[in-house]
């Protein structure tokens, strides 16, 4: 897959998606919002090849430092509402991609970065990374999830306080609150990363996949529904020979080839 605006790499079951406008610290514009719409629909539909994916953003400074405003700059309510759409289809194809998605958050995360970063499944961030959403300060809110996903992340009142205040926080600040699984130093970020998403990539795909449907579905049901759907996800695994190479994998004393 070849982009102008990210850069798609796939090696041992990993895809690796980097966002590369590095001269406007990664921003989205409309473009690379559709690049990212058109390969990750490539990946969706990969699963025999993709079993987890990393994305990060290009250079050692900016994950991505928000949606691009010099392209919103001059929009108009009509173009904001498109803008917005084609961001929340693209948040909406990362959170429900059936792999597996690792934000590798490599410095600043702000506005659509930030909201990028959260509609991954699992966040790691490098030790200077920062966050938070600072559309008041552009005299907008977030448009891409923000307001939606923050506070079912980390709660209402941490994350009203940092979208109304449009503050950074620092990645021990956002590790503290649950914004991020876990902090490394810069130079270990991308490994640590890799070796999660290889670990993921190792194990049944399509027990991870349902596992993924089950906390993304079950999170919008109450809790007796949701036991109910995951019991029938459950069953759906004995349907698969995933299940019986697994058991008897345990039970030959040998490792599961998936
Ligand atoms: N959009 C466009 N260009 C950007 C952006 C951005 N979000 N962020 C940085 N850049 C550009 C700068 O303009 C600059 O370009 P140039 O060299 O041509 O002047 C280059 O990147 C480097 O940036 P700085 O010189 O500012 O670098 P600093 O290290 O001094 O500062 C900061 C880094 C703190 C990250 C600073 O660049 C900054 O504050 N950026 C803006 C952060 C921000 O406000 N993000 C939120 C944007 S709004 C948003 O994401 C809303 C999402 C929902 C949209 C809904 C659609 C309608």
């Amino acid at each position: 897959m070849a982009f102008e605006n990210i850069v798609f790499e796939q090696s041992d079951g990993i895809a690796k998606i980097t966002i590369n406008r590095p001269k406007a610290l990664n921003a989205l514009n409309k473009q690379t919002l559709l690049e990212l719409q058109s390969c990750l629909a490539e990946v969706a539909l990969n699963t025999a090849g993709i079993r987890s994916v990393i994305i990060t953003g290009s250079g050692e400074k900016s994950f991505v430092a928000g949606a691009d405003i010099s392209y919103m700059q001059p929009l108009d309510p009509a173009g904001g509402k498109t803008f917005a759409s084609l961001g929340h289809k693209v948040m909406a194809m990362v959170e429900n991609l059936p792999q597996p998605v690792i934000a590798a958050v490599n410095g600043f995360a702000l506005g659509g970065g930030c909201e990028l970063a959260i509609s991954c499944d699992i966040r790691y961030a490098s030790d200077n990374a920062k966050f938070g959403q600072p559309e008041v300060n552009l005299g907008v809110i977030p448009g891409f999830g923000g307001t939606q996903r923050l506070p079912r992340l980390i709660g209402k009142g941490l994350a009203n306080e940092l979208l109304f205040s449009g503050k950074m926080i620092d990645s021990a600040e956002a590790e503290r609150i649950g914004l991020v699984n876990r902090v490394y130093p810069q130079e270990q970020l991308m490994e640590e990363s890799m070796k999660l998403a290889a670990m993921i990539a190792s194990r049944g795909p399509g027990a991870v996949r349902l596992c993924k449907e089950s906390v993304n579905n079950g999170m919008e049901m109450d809790l007796n529904r949701g036991c109910a759907y995951e019991t029938d996800l459950f069953a759906l695994c004995f349907a698969d020979e995933e299940q019986q190479e697994g058991m008897s994998a345990f039970l030959e004393k040998r490792s599961p080839k998936f």
